[in-house]
């Protein structure tokens, strides 16, 4: 079994309320068991587009899949909860991104772990420390490092 940290975001749809029935999703995926997610986090959305707050969170599963079958199973769930293909830095209704993949790294044209963008965002890396102060992030270091050059400004836990 790998442990495997998934980031969780919602902005369209009752934010909430759609975390919420990831995280019971995240526990019906075969060959894995949901460890442990996080507290909710408000966030004003990152990217420049004119579009509500995020909800976001993360969660730590040990699985048995391989990373493309762990992202496929992430994608199932984000279809089945009505999500469309928008705007790259547009609203949604959930985004599953797989963070870390034990200490692997992978860059294929369908999937980088860990994810490109994490080692700076505020959302992904506070929920992230909530699950493991000790996590180390695969060729970025000790996430506690990671947080110091990392403003909690606008992140709301909620
Ligand atoms: N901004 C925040 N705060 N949280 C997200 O999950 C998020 N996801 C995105 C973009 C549009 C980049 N902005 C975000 O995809």
């Amino acid at each position: 079994m790998v442990a495997a940290y998934i980031g969780l975001g919602s902005n369209l749809d009752d934010p909430a309320e759609q975390l919420s029935r990831a995280f019971m999703a995240l526990a019906q995926i075969q060959n894995t068991r949901l460890v442990r997610y996080s507290s909710l986090y408000q966030s004003p959305p990152m990217g420049g587009m004119e579009q509500p707050d995020y909800i976001n969170a993360a969660a730590v599963v040990d699985t048995a899949l391989k990373p493309a079958e762990l992202l496929q199973q992430l994608q199932v769930i984000e279809t089945a909860q009505g999500r469309t293909k928008g705007e790259r830095w547009g609203p949604r209704t959930l985004d599953l991104d797989l963070l870390i993949y034990g200490s692997s790294i992978i860059d294929t044209p369908d999937l980088k772990v860990p994810h490109p963008g994490m080692h700076d965002r505020a959302f992904v890396l506070y929920p992230l420390y909530e699950l493991s102060p000790d996590l180390e992030i695969p060729g970025r270091g000790q996430i506690i490092e990671l947080l110091k050059n990392c403003s909690s400004e606008g992140l709301i836990k909620i």
